[in-house]
Order: C-alpha cells, then structure tokens, then sequence
C-alpha cells in the first residue's frame, strides 16, 4: 500500500471516511500498523511544532543552521530570479530565511490544508512586500499545474524537514517524480535529509525526556477514540522509538502493555502484552543513499550542505 495524501472526504455523521478505512484495515493486519499521517490533526500538529524546539530533536536546529549559515553559496548556487514553489506550507522561520538568501521572483507555497495555506502566505506576503505570493491548494502527491504567472520562470522546488524520511522508498520515489513533472525541465530542489547517526542520538529524538513525542504518538489513540467512536484504553499503550537497522530508520509504535480489547467503529480488536501498533517510520540516510534515492526520482545531486555536527543535510539537486 502506498501512503498517498487525498483531500477530506466526510460521510453523512462527519467521519473521514479514509481515516476509518486506514485505521480499520491497519488495525486488522498481522503487525498492526496506521499511516503516520493520521498523526497530524490540529492536537497533534500542536505537538509536532513543541517537538521541534526540544532539546533531543536535533533536526529542526541542524537544518536551520545551515539555512542561516550558508546564504552566500544558495546565493551563488541558486542565484536571483527563480519561482519558489514549496512542498507543505511554509514554516514561520526556514522559508524566510530561503527566501532572503536568494532573492526569488515568486513564491508558491503548494498544502493540501487550505487554512494552513493561507495563513502562511499572509505571513509571507507581509515579510516580503515585493515578493508576488501564489499560494496553490493542492495534494502534491500528484503533479501540480502551477499558477500560469510562473510558468516561464525557472522553478527552485523546496522541501525542508525531511518529511521524505516518513515515506517508504516507493512512496518517496513517487513524490520525487511527481515534484519533477510540477516543477519541469531545468528546476532545481532544494531538500532536506536527516543523515544515519550513533543510535542514541537517534532515538532520543523520537523519546524525549518530557515525553512530547509520547504524547503526539498516544494522541493518535485518543484521535481514533474521538473520530471513530474507539474504545481504546490509552493508558495501556506506551510509547516506543527504536532503531530499525535493515530500514535504516526509527519507528514509532504504541505497545500494549497488558492484554487489551476495544473496539472502533463497532469493530472488536486485540493485544497482546507486548504487541504494537506501528505509526510512523523516519528514515534516515547516507550520502549514498540519498543520492540514490534522489536519482530514482529522477534528480542529479549538484552540492551537499550539512550542519557543524554532520547530523542533517539539505541537498540541492537538478532535474
Ligand atoms: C515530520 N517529520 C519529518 C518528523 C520526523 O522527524 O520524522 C515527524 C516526527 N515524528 C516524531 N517526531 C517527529
């Protein structure tokens, strides 16, 4: 299965009718498994925003860090004139950073969320005066048409965060080739890609010390208990991080800590102590395999950055 992003479908008692399906099909597999995006509604986009700036997660520093840092090689690398079409909507401080570095003729942020898009093209438009905003709603899963005001501008794709790390390798081969028809010939992506470390490190970015990540994990529970009338008694499932080495990548599970049985959308379910349900993978990378990746997808890698650790990257390719 792939993990595709569509826009919201509601049936007639306003249940998301994918949500269900997702959750119902995954809870029903040998390893119970949801994909990690059901983890994002308003609570658990909240947490996610806290995770960034706790001390164990590292990526969000390392890559603006380099953002910061380096504005004079994006400068000569990218140069002047390009639209900037990012996938996601723009983050209050990496996008600005970009966007002073190498002075774009268009900014076109692409969200699936309507509301997040505006707002953040609001806050864009109002840093950048001069800049012309041409936000897009749109599932860039899928090729996007862009707005027609930059068709004959040179494209400089955007895609921080290393949310490619959450999609299993086909998936994210899919998007990078999707990102190469929406931005055509002669674009360049700038992307970010978090590099394989000492374990530890790894995983205490997934397990912090204040329990943040546990709490974004088990919200994905009390989401399923909220929207889909579930019975999941969430106090019995624990959080776990842990390294997939054969992956290369950590994965969030919630783990039954005694036998458990519930119910969602009127269907019974079990656990087993021990058994997990998986919600997330973060894969991680190694110049080779990143460079692979990237190539898959149908993009040459021209220059590589990283932070004064090593621990993340943000890889300017060509198409
Ligand atoms: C959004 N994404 C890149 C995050 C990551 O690091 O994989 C999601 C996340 N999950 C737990 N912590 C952060």
């Amino acid at each position: 299965a792939r993990e595709g992003i569509t826009l919201v479908n509601l049936d007639a008692e306003g249940v998301d009718v994918q949500f269900r399906r997702d959750v119902l099909r995954g809870l029903g597999e040998a390893q119970k498994a949801v994909p990690a995006r059901w983890l994002y509604d308003d609570r658990g986009s909240e947490l996610f925003e806290d995770i960034t700036g706790l001390p164990e997660y590292y990526p969000t520093r390392a890559e603006t860090e380099i953002l910061r840092g380096r504005q004079a090689e994006f400068r000569d690398l990218i140069g002047a004139g390009r639209a900037v079409v990012e996938f996601g909507s723009g983050s209050s401080t990496k996008t600005p950073l970009l966007l002073e570095s190498i002075a774009p003729a268009a900014y076109v942020p692409l969200d699936i969320s309507g509301d997040f898009l505006r707002a953040a093209a609001d806050d864009l438009a109002a840093r950048f005066p001069g800049l012309p905003v041409y936000p897009v709603e749109a599932d860039f899963m899928r090729a996007v048409e862009l707005p027609e005001a930059v068709t004959d501008l040179p494209k400089l794709g955007f895609f921080p965060g290393s949310t490619i790390g959450n999609m299993i390798a086909p998936t994210a081969v899919d998007l990078l080739r999707s990102m190469r028809s929406t931005l055509g010939e002669g674009s360049q992506l700038l992307i970010g890609m978090d590099m394989i470390k000492d374990v530890a490190t790894m995983t205490a970015a997934y397990d912090d010390s204040a329990g943040v990540t546990a709490a974004f994990n088990r919200n994905l529970a009390e989401r399923i208990n909220r929207e889909l009338d579930g019975t999941i008694p969430v106090d019995a499932l624990r959080h776990v991080a842990c390294w997939n080495d054969d992956h290369a990548r950590i994965e969030m599970h919630l783990e039954a800590t005694r036998p458990i049985e519930f119910t969602v959308s009127g269907q019974a379910f079990t656990m087993r102590a021990g058994e997990t349900i998986h919600t997330e993978n973060s894969h991680k990378f190694s110049r080779r395999s990143a460079h692979l990746l990237l190539f898959a997808g149908g993009w040459s890698t021209r220059h590589w950055w990283h932070d004064s650790e090593g621990r993340f990257s943000l890889v300017l390719a060509d198409a």
